[in-house]
């Protein structure tokens, strides 16, 4: 142990602790500044950065052996704080830099040093900056932290007054289409929202700490688990198995179409009989510190007998391969495409047809916090669950039978959330804390570190596609074949629905009379698949996005004018043989076009010997909603001071469900001429708060949007006076009328039948996309310089959010075009190794045109928004590097070495 004695904050500290304790966790643990984030914990994401002495250091990576006695630290608390915020926290606040918040501190704390060593600095000093201090934000695509530190460092420097970034309330008083903060950005830019893991910390002292036992092989049998000699490490209370858990032991994947070989029940809570992945958890110690569980985790003995492991989707379909799970054909799940008439004979007689295929990968999410959760018993002795799970209702049903719980006695809070992109759709964490709370009696707390968040999380589900089209010589679309495989991973969990998606979005967009094809969910024992942002969309609208610039090669014809002449019209029906809600394909290309004239000459013009310039474009469509009559509720209070409370389950990855309700909620209340804090938000708690369903398929703004409206209207509706004004509180109490009002919403849409035929969708999203890139002709690497993207998602609600979800998604869109990969379980363990984008791998200059349709079936006509700009820039950077050097990549990622191969080949 050392003594130290220091001054944080401008406050003096004195600390004893171990000289190998990292600076980070003294800050947080020992000493309570827990705006310091651990996000990777090896110095690769910047979220725990402080200033030692005047030097910016990831504290995470500091040892206390290296701190010296007297130092000086700063972190965000000394920064500003919610009453008296720092200019550098206005100015965050001003353009929407704190999404989930997670990597803000970090980031407020980089950007002060920056400051402060450079009072002037340009964007390219700020990326520069950010780069060499490896501050990593996975959310916004960086631009808006750009702006906000130029705004904050203007401020400083007095040439603009902090009234400018200061949001005006409008004279009408509306926020709806404003950059109106959201209300959780004071307590992001402070660092005083408590994440799971700050939570963590705050638990009552008896709260057991907990560790995994996890598989260090893909496939195998278990022989035997042996926890003797961990059960007589230190403080070890319980070491839980699969025999500690009282219910089915499994997480039930719900097996959405009965046509669908497996009955869902594949994935073990804790494994009893095989391992099925890398990673699978087998037993969890809970114990009285996280060293002491995670010394005995390491004492745990599993014995197994090694099985084939089938690590890709052509390997589990092999003749020779055994069944993943006994009983399950590892071909699960079959969903065709049946559109129009016949294609055989149009593709016979067609002037073209193009074919090619095409491979997506499994991308991984990568949000800067890992997962984390905790559970308790509550007086009533329900089991209570806190976690990141963006989906509470959805997933008590999903793990209580597993743990042998009933539904009602259940509880499920969804902590402030450091970012999931969907694979926060998927239990985990919920099951195997709930288990060993109930095999306990005690409350307890599991936090992974970052190579468990990257190896025991679901990921993208890797997708070979095959499409054929064919056309006339004038260029129309005449039919299109199809054929897909979807590598799920060894869990069944919702991969039919993706299977579905091959079916409902290859080919989106354009008006095509004729379709046939067919996809398949494949078991695998990689790693499982997850929803991620997108779900199906980004896998299915690559190849055909290609394939349209090969076509329009073929042909003869600009890749634009191709897609002009087919997108949708009236008439036109998607691939579901549905009419599209809007038709806003042809404005949307019409805007873009003379940017696209431009931005072709400019390429030609500065394109060398050396590197090649080009300019691809791509659109794409993807639903707002779950299949179907996808629905959600919501509750509307009357309270006695006149504020109203909106409680409903809009679940927070980071996207803003936050300002989603207020801005919904702010709009149809206007009537009432509340102020936006007049508002209050009750969300994501089991308990008190109604089921607005899972945050997934960019469905929330519809749907939950949707339940808001609703009851609103039903509130209004109930204090409305027949003179036209409105009751008081008061005089709502003595009429006794109802304060309370349950808002529901169900959208006009019915599932696809088996060709995939149907209405799926009440709203839909549009995108399209021009990427104009550079590539080094010595090295093949792939510089996005410019991102522009039309947008259609309906009435935009918050232009600060909407900017940010599409920055942020087109950054996802460059690393899976670019970078991203989880293929490799080691080398792709870490943020870096995994091809996250750093801010220098993401243009500074993103471009955002809206076409603003109104929805009839959307909330004051808007749309959604969240996984459209992580469709489209994909392809539309394949068809860029296309354009430069005439290297055709039909498996992302479009690594250097691909690229340099092709112009080699
Ligand atoms: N919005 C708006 N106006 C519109 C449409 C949407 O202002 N016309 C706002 C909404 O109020 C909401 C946000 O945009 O704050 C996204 O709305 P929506 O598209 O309805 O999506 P959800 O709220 O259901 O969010 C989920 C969606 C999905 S599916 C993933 S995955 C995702 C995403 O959003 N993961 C994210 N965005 C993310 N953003 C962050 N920062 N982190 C994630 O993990
Ligand atoms: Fe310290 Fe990532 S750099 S947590
Ligand atoms: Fe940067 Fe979420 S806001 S990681």
């Amino acid at each position: 142990m050392i003594k130290l004695n220091l001054t944080v904050n401008g406050a003096p500290k004195q600390v004893i602790c171990d000289k190998d304790e990292t600076l980070a966790n003294v800050l947080r643990e020992n000493l309570g500044f827990t705006s310091v984030k651990v996000g990777c914990g090896t110095g690769q994401c910047g979220s725990c950065s402080v200033i030692v002495d005047d030097k910016l250091v990831r504290s995470c990576s500091m040892k206390m052996g290296r701190v010296k006695d007297g130092a000086t630290v700063l972190t965000t608390e000394g920064i500003g704080t919610p009453d008296n915020l720092h200019p550098i926290q206005v100015s965050w606040i001003a353009n929407g830099g704190a999404q989930c918040g997670f990597c803000t501190p970090g980031f407020i704390v980089s950007t002060y040093a920056l400051i402060k060593s450079n009072p002037s600095p340009t964007r390219d000093d700020i990326r520069d900056w950010f780069q060499k201090y490896r501050n990593a934000c996975r959310c916004t695509g960086y631009k808006q932290l750009v702006d906000a530190v130029m705004d904050a460092a203007a401020v400083m420097r007095g040439d603009k007054p902090l009234d400018d970034l200061l949001f005006k309330i409008p004279e009408d008083g509306r926020i709806w289409g404003s950059k109106y903060p959201r209300p959780t950005a004071v307590a992001k830019v402070t660092g005083t929202l408590d994440y799971g893991a700050d939570l963590g910390i705050k638990m009552p002292a008896e709260t057991l700490k907990c560790a995994l036992v996890q598989a260090e092989v893909s496939h195998a049998k278990i022989l035997s688990i042996d926890t003797s000699e961990a059960e007589k490490m230190p403080g070890v209370e319980k070491v839980v198995t699969h025999k500690d858990v009282k219910g089915k032991n499994r997480i039930t994947g719900l097996i959405t179409f009965p046509s669908n070989k497996g009955d869902g029940w594949d994935r073990p809570i804790l494994c009893d009989e095989k391992v099925f992945q890398y990673g699978d958890a087998i037993a969890i110690v809970c114990a009285d510190t996280e060293k002491h569980a995670k010394e005995a985790a390491a004492k745990v003995k599993v014995e197994l007998e090694r099985l084939p492991e089938y690590m890709s989707a052509p390997a589990a379909m092999a003749d020779d391969a055994i069944e993943i799970h006994p009983g399950t054909p590892n071909v699960y799940y079959t969903q065709k495409i049946a559109k129009g008439g016949e294609t055989a004979p149009i593709f016979d007689s067609a002037d073209v047809v193009m074919e090619g295929d095409f491979f997506t990968t499994r991308q991984p999410h990568m949000p800067i916090e890992p997962d984390v959760g905790f559970a308790y018993l509550d007086d009533e002795g329900k089991l209570c669950i806190h976690s990141k799970s963006i989906g509470l209702h959805l997933h008590l049903y999903m793990i209580a039978p597993g743990l042998g719980v009933e539904p009602e006695n259940g509880v499920m809070v969804q902590n402030p959330t450091g970012g999931t992109f969907g694979y926060k759709f998927s239990p985990t964490m919920e099951a195997l804390v709930g288990a060993a709370c109930l095999a306990t009696g005690k409350p307890v707390f599991l936090a992974y570190d970052w190579y468990q968040q990257q190896t025991y999380t679901g990921k993208r589900s890797p997708q070979f596609t095959t499409v054929r089209m064919a056309a006339d010589k004038e260029g129309k679309l005449l039919g299109m074949e199809t054929d897909w495989t979807v590598d799920h991973g060894p869990y069944s969990e919702f991969g039919d629905l993706l299977t579905l998606r091959g079916a409902q979005f290859i080919g989106a967009g354009y008006d095509i009379a004729n379709i046939r094809g067919e996809g398949r969910t494949v078991c695998t024992n990689h790693a499982w698949g997850a929803a991620f942002r997108g779900y199906g969309g980004p896998e299915a609208e690559f190849p055909s996005e290609v394939l349209m610039d090969e076509l329009a090669e073929k042909l003869g014809m600009d890749p634009l004018d191709l897609r002009y002449k087919n997108v949708y019209r009236k008439g036109s029906t998607t691939p579901t043989g549905c009419d599209p809600e809007v038709y806003s394909l042809p404005e949307m290309i019409d805007k873009l076009r003379p940017k696209y004239e431009e931005a072709k000459k400019k390429a030609k013009a500065n394109s060398t010997a050396e590197v090649k310039r080009g300019v691809g474009i791509a659109l794409g469509v993807y639903g707002s909603g779950l299949d179907g009559p996808d629905t959600a509720e919501a509750d509307v209070r009357l309270e006695e001071d006149g504020s109203v409370t909106v409680l409903t389950c809009w679940h927070d990855h980071g996207q803003g469900a936050d300002m989603g309700v207020l801005g919904t909620a702010h709009e149809t209340l206007r009537p009432l001429g509340l102020k936006p804090e007049q508002i209050k938000l009750h969300l994501n708690d089991t308990r008190y708060c109604p089921n607005g369903g899972p945050a997934g398929g960019s469905r929330s703004q519809v749907v939950v949007g949707n339940a808001i409206r609703v009851g609103c209207e039903m509130l209004m509706a109930a204090m409305n006076k027949p003179d036209g004004t409105f009751r008081t509180y008061q005089e709502m109490v003595d009429e006794k009328i109802d304060l309370l009002h349950h808002g529901k919403w169900s959208a006009p849409a019915n599932n696809c039948d088996e060709n995939g035929q149907g209405k799926p969708f009440a709203c839909y999203m549009y995108g399209l996309c021009m990427a104009e890139v550079a590539v080094e002709i010595a090295t093949g690497n792939t510089t996005v310089e410019h991102l522009t993207f039309v947008a259609d998602v309906g009435k935009v609600n918050n232009f600060l959010v909407v900017d940010g979800q599409i920055y942020g998604g087109m950054a996802q869109a460059v690393g899976l075009a670019l970078s991203e990969n989880y293929e490799d379980i080691k080398k792709h363990s870490t943020m870096k190794g995994a091809g996250f984008p750093y801010i220098k791998q993401i243009p500074d200059d993103m471009e955002i045109i809206y076409v603003e349709s109104q929805r009839p079936d959307g909330p004051h006509g808007a749309s959604g928004v969240g996984e459209i700009p992580l469709c489209v820039p994909h392809p539309a950077i394949i068809n860029g590097i296309y354009n430069a050097c005439g290297v055709r990549i039909r498996e992302l990622p479009a690594l250097p070495e691909k690229v340099l191969a092709g112009l080699k080949g």
